[in-house]
């Protein structure tokens, strides 16, 4: 299960400023792991609030097509909009983002919305630094959320996924700390990860070292096309990156993480998991858009194909 704000999602090929055809979809990091998931065929809920209008429907729709359950995601009834993010692919894969999003109906979420979508049956929450950003209840339902989840024996998965256009390293540094003790297994990039430590300046030897001396069991570490590292108290496990044509970047890290949970939702070992991981994000890095080109479970292995491989 996973919860956080989905947007509808304006993309220029090229620099905004100048105008010209723009392509209309949906994103958002939660719901990326969500469609990423159900791809490779695990059941997953998105809970969260659209707006009443029509790039809402335009959200739920989506996910709905993408076989997530969104059973339990609102439509807000007090005027608020859809969140919107216009993309420029402003320089090779080098991509601007633009927020529409301050008093939107995702950033309106509270704990009410969310804990009812915590079923018996959960066996993952995933949650995004992302949603603390947006709003007091937006934190409190994060909060809320990974206390839940923790009390219930639910696996708690934080993915620090900082933005430093919501908010300072600062104030995500205040809401992020106290999920750690909630928290399973963190995935952070290798400059995000000192956001989750009580001071900067910390080299990753240590930092990784004071994560699981908080409890968190399982600390994965990004590195884009260098691949990335799971460590335990058992020890370290490094995987390589697959080298891909670079299309599009944006979603690559969700998509990592919805191939490292497919791997632990299956019980495979931390290889298996990271194996999984670079695949999927592989995919996405491969193609455009921040979550269409994920896989499904039976396209995992086309990775394997040469280059220019027509399949007929
Ligand atoms: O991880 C990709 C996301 O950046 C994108 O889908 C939108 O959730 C998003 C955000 O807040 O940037």
């Amino acid at each position: 299960m996973t919860f956080g704000e989905t947007m509808a999602a304006l993309r220029a090929p090229g620099a905004l400023r100048l105008g010209g055809t723009l392509g209309l979809s949906v994103a958002g990091a939660e719901s990326n792991v969500a469609i990423g998931l159900a791809r490779l065929g695990h059941r997953v809920r998105w809970a969260g609030r659209v707006g009443a209008d029509e790039l809402g429907a335009l959200v739920l729709r989506t996910l709905r097509a993408e076989g997530v359950d969104i059973d339990h995601a609102g439509t807000d009834d007090t005027g608020r909009p859809t969140g919107l993010l216009l993309t420029e692919l402003r320089l090779g894969t080098l991509t601007r983002v633009s927020y529409y999003r301050a008093g939107s109906a995702g950033s309106a979420v509270t704990p009410a919305d969310v804990l009812p979508a915590l079923a018996p049956e959960t066996r993952v929450l995933h949650l995004t630094g992302i949603t603390p950003a947006l709003s007091p209840s937006a934190a409190e339902a994060v909060l809320a959320a990974a206390t839940a989840a923790r009390d219930a024996g639910v696996t708690v998965c934080l993915d620090v996924n900082y933005r430093s256009r919501l908010w300072t390293a600062d104030r995500a540094r205040t809401a992020l700390r106290p999920l750690l003790a909630r928290t399973d297994l963190l995935i952070a990039s290798e400059d995000e990860l000192p956001l989750v430590l009580e001071r900067s300046g910390v080299d990753e030897p240590e930092a990784v070292r004071s994560v699981l001396a908080e409890g968190v069991g399982e600390v994965v570490v990004k590195r884009g096309a260098r691949g990335a590292t799971t460590f335990t108290a058992e020890g370290a496990t490094d995987r390589a990156a697959i080298q891909v044509g670079a299309v599009d970047l944006v979603g690559a890290g969700d998509a990592f993480v919805a191939g490292y949970l497919s791997g632990l939702l299956d019980g495979a070992d931390i290889p298996a998991r990271l194996h999984r991981a670079v695949t999927t994000a592989a995919f996405t890095v491969a193609t455009r858009g921040d979550w269409e080109g994920l896989p499904t479970r039976d396209e995992l292995g086309l990775l394997d194909q040469p280059d220019g491989t027509t399949i007929r």
